[in-house]
């Protein structure tokens, strides 16, 4: 195996012989073929729209969940990888006989059809069968903002909100990374992939208000009710709606964790009484927290970590949509118009004793682009009469890694006049410090998950407004972005797209970046690591 596209990869590097993630040499061989058989499909779908003929919408659903499930830490099913690949092989068949003529590319050609024909065949899919090192960083950096994007993109699927021009870009730019394109035009294609990210965050921002209204600022429970739970994981609203609505009345109180957390602060969420709170912390955590919970827990998207020895909740561990793990139970997608069915996990849980509490007390979060332009005001007042020096956008993905204590330590030590606007579960080394406020303002305004990044932006780009200011880079704020997977690479690129300069991202720089390729985007966008705590404050406030 070489897997390089998260934060975690092997001594900053790649994985090559296991996954500090937990996924397995096979796993990564087949999700390797996988990625060969979507880029495959591409090239059929991107030449039968260049001939003007109709793409059938499985294209669209298949490479959404395909690339989806080889995010990080997303599925660690080797049976469904291998499903999905056999599924691509048919759909590509169709295209191929719709088209009229067989495509030069090896993914538009090859044939799999054991597990062990798809581990032998493996390494001629996987990103080292690409030689030239600028290259193969610029597929990796387009390949994986795809991923991140089609994630995004499913959730919003899931609310029936899509986009065909999406579905192209998408094709379009798999199809481009089996072609010999120059280092300009990747680069150019890299940006455009930024582009299109912006427009899944948008379209995703549309389905979640328009279906569960505007989030507002919400004070959520972190401690325990007394009767038995189910615990809600992942980023897909549409799964925890389904689950609220049939638990509803059953005695069995729902919690979020970890990524779910921001659903609380939409108000449609708010009319279920058995909707308890928010329980334990970040995504990295969870296998103590998981084992004390109790009841059912329920993976609607990654962040999955593998049971540790002593955990004893695989009988209670449910994974849906492009999450999935060997022994846990997997909920079926809904049919067309209907309900997932979580009739199990309720059965499960009302013979499971109420959760153990790890805290008490409340976090707030809920600032997402409506709830503060609706403060606008007293924001642009409290910077114009310098009660506020500085925002710091410190969104993105917290990790297991112990140098990212750096990102609780950096916002323990801001100064009081400055303020953090997050999202995602970066938040989780923070969010729980009492920071207090600043000109009545609270001082870690919570937007909501990764995703909601974008409502970050859409702030700075209306205070850009308010200020009158021609470039957005002429705002009091400073970008100091943590990583892990897949999502915070397409945010990044959406953010280069939107024109944001000089964010910082950490804890280390993508390891699939080579020195030239990150050469362009330093001397292009500003980007930088991190460095100290003190270092980096003083030059940030500068
Ligand atoms: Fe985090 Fe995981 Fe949301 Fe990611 S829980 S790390 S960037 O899946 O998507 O922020
Ligand atoms: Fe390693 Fe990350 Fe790839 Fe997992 S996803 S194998 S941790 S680089």
């Amino acid at each position: 195996m070489y897997c390089n596209q998260c934060q975690e990869a092997s001594k900053g590097v790649a994985c090559t012989l296991v996954g500090v993630c937990g996924k397995t040499d096979e796993l990564s061989g087949a999700m390797d073929v996988l990625l060969h058989a979507c880029k495959g499909v591409a090239l059929y779908a991107r030449a039968l729209r260049a001939e003007r003929l109709p793409v059938d919408p499985a294209v669209g659903l298949y490479l959404t969940q395909s690339l989806f499930a080889t995010i990080t830490n997303a599925n660690f099913d080797e049976d469904v990888i291998l499903r999905r690949i056999q599924e691509g092989l048919r759909l590509r068949g169709a295209l191929q006989t719709q088209l009229g003529r067989t495509l030069a590319h090896g993914s538009a050609t090859f044939l799999v059809d054991s597990r062990d024909d798809v581990l032998a065949f493996a390494p001629r899919a996987g990103f080292l069968m690409t030689a030239d090192e600028d290259v193969r960083s610029l597929h990796s950096l387009i390949l994986f903002g795809l991923k991140g994007l089609a994630a995004y993109y499913d959730h919003a699927w899931n609310l029936g909100h899509t986009d065909e021009a999406i579905e192209a870009f998408v094709e379009e730019a798999l199809a481009a990374t089996t072609e010999p394109h120059s280092v300009p035009d990747l680069i150019t294609l890299t940006l455009k992939t930024g582009e299109y990210g912006v427009k899944a965050l948008a379209l995703l921002d549309r389905a979640n208000t328009g279906t569960y209204g505007k989030p507002e600022a919400t004070r959520v429970n972190i401690g325990v009710r007394g009767n038995p739970g189910i615990l809600v994981t992942g980023h897909d609203l549409r799964d925890l709606e389904d689950l609220l609505r049939q638990t509803e009345g059953t005695g069995v109180d729902v919690y979020t964790h970890g990524e779910m957390l921001p659903a609380h602060y939409y108000p449609a969420f708010k009319k279920y009484a058995h909707f308890a709170g928010n329980y334990g912390g970040a995504w990295w955590e969870q296998n103590a927290h998981f084992q004390a919970f109790g009841g059912p827990v329920l993976f609607t998207t990654n962040c999955i970590v593998p049971l540790k020895a002593g955990n004893t909740y695989l009988d209670r561990m449910y994974t849906t949509g492009a999450s999935g793990y060997p022994g846990a139970t997997h909920i079926p997608d809904r049919l067309p118009g209907g309900e997932k069915d979580f009739s199990a996990l309720i059965r499960q849980a009302r013979g499971c004793p109420a959760p153990t509490p790890l805290e008490e007390g409340e976090i707030l979060g809920g600032f997402a682009h409506d709830q503060v332009l609706a403060l606008a005001d007293q924001v642009v007042d409290a910077v114009k009469t310098g009660q506020i020096r500085k925002f710091f956008v410190m969104a993105g993905c917290d990790g297991r890694f112990k140098s990212r204590s750096y990102y609780a330590d950096f916002a323990r030590e801001l100064p009081q006049d400055t303020v953090i606007l997050t999202a995602g579960c970066a938040k989780y080394r923070y969010n729980k410090l009492d920071l207090g406020t600043v000109a009545g303002i609270p001082r870690v305004l919570d937007a909501g998950q990764c995703n909601d990044s974008y409502s970050l932006a859409v702030i700075a780009l209306k205070l850009k407004e308010a200020f009158g200011l021609d470039d957005i880079n002429d705002l009091p704020i400073a970008y100091n972005i943590a990583w892990y997977e897949q999502k915070a690479v397409i945010v990044l690129l959406a953010l280069l797209h939107l024109g944001v300069k000089n964010i910082h991202l950490g804890p280390t720089l993508p390891a699939f970046l080579s020195p030239n390729v990150a050469k362009v985007l330093v001397e292009n966008f500003g980007i930088a690591g991190i460095g100290t705590v003190q270092e980096d404050m003083q030059a940030f406030l500068a």
